[in-house]
């Protein structure tokens, strides 16, 4: 991140609507792609801590859209009565963001305090708890009216669309990386099938999160319900399946996706039970069948879509997810590898669980008609 020190931030700070000044900062290490630091301000006595993001302008090119949706978003779901969403605090001049001289857009929001994230959910309960959160959200977003969102990365889980540029990277081998890569291309082909398996031309577009990382979920520290999702830059036009397989892969992940020790990477049976279970206690009413019967796949494609993106970076020397050492991304992608090899032992149980569970809700809903 350019901007570090505390008399920057201190600036930036003081471009927003917000009372109080700046006292201390603290960088979030969380996050890929953009950079998040809580800021502590004084007002009259006491402190209140705050977000502040730079949003990443290589990685989302129209931050003015991206922060429409935002606000968009987050004040339908306040137009419910509903809590379980971010505050964006406007800039002095009315505005979403503020654009510095550097040429950064930065976005501030009160920090939601008594909550709990995490990257390996502690017990089954939090999983159900993300679960039903994440589906609430789609559910809430499901009668935004006016225009659609504006989509803030084209093709953003276009599956063939990343095996294409990994075929494309691996052949022009430009920072000669290949040779590190070893079986993963083998690996990678046999499972090509995945990029087409999700009939997404045939399923609803819907309003839907994209990014449903566990740790993009905050749950209340006494209660253990869902408090808000966060990080809500992919919010945008798209298919339900993929949220609900990417919070399986990170659910569902003995480890998180640092992990080196590939011998610990397991697919975790229990905690997809209670996924399963959250997210159709929150959708049931909104599914289609279609999207029921994809449901099973989707975990599986998100999680060899990530190993294929991080696999590419690597190979382009490190373009876009940050990075602390030179082999992260390798790593990264060869985790996703192993869960989906473990996902695969666990396929007929994924089908078994949906279909269950299913069904359960589908009777429950039959005999109130009847
Ligand atoms: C990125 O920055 P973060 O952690 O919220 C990425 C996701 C990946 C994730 C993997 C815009 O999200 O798609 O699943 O890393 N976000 C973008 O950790 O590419
Ligand atoms: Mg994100």
């Amino acid at each position: 991140m350019n901007t570090t020190n505390d008399q920057e931030v201190a600036q930036i700070v003081r471009h927003f609507s917000v009372p109080g000044v700046f006292v201390s900062k603290k960088k979030n290490e969380k996050g890929n792609v953009n950079d998040t630091i809580v800021v502590e301000l004084s007002n009259e006595n006491s402190i209140k801590r705050y977000t502040l993001q730079r949003i990443n302008h290589q990685v989302f090119k129209n931050p003015r859209d991206l922060m429409d949706n935002y606000s968009r978003v987050t004040r339908h779901i306040q137009s419910k009565g509903s809590q379980e969403t971010l505050t964006l605090i406007p800039s002095k001049n009315g505005d979403l963001f503020h654009l510095d001289h550097n040429g950064n857009y930065w976005r501030m929001m009160p920090y939601i305090e008594g909550v709990h994230c995490f990257d390996v959910p502690p017990d089954t309960n939090y999983a159900y708890q993300a679960a039903k959160a994440f589906g609430r959200f789609q559910v809430a977003l499901s009668d935004l009216k006016g225009n659609p969102l504006i989509p803030t990365i084209q093709n953003f889980h276009n599956t063939s669309m990343y095996y294409s540029e990994y075929e494309k990277t691996r052949e022009l081998d430009l920072v000669n990386r290949l040779k590190e890569v070893g079986d993963l291309q083998e690996f990678i082909l046999k499972r090509k099938s995945l990029c087409s398996i999700i009939p997404v031309d045939q399923l609803p577009v819907r309003i839907v999160h994209n990014d449903t990382k566990l740790n993009n979920v905050l749950l209340d520290e006494k209660t253990g319900e869902g408090v808000s999702v966060i990080d809500l830059d992919t919010v945008m036009p798209g298919c339900a399946l993929h949220d609900f397989g990417d919070l399986v892969r990170t659910t569902c992940n003995s480890v998180d996706e640092e992990e080196i020790d590939l011998t610990k990477v397991k697919f975790l049976t229990d905690y997809f039970e209670s996924i399963v279970r959250g997210y159709l206690d929150a959708t049931h009413e909104m599914l289609t069948g279609a999207e029921i019967d994809g449901l099973a796949s989707a975990p599986l494609v998100i999680t060899y879509e990530l190993g294929i993106r991080f696999l590419t970076d690597y190979l382009k020397g490190d373009q876009y997810f940050k990075i602390t050492h030179p082999t992260q991304n390798l790593e990264r992608a060869k985790v996703q590898f192993k869960l989906l090899e473990s996902m695969e032992k666990s396929r007929e149980f994924m089908n078994e669980v949906i279909s269950v569970e299913w069904k359960v809700r589908s009777d429950r809903k039959s005999s109130v008609r009847t």
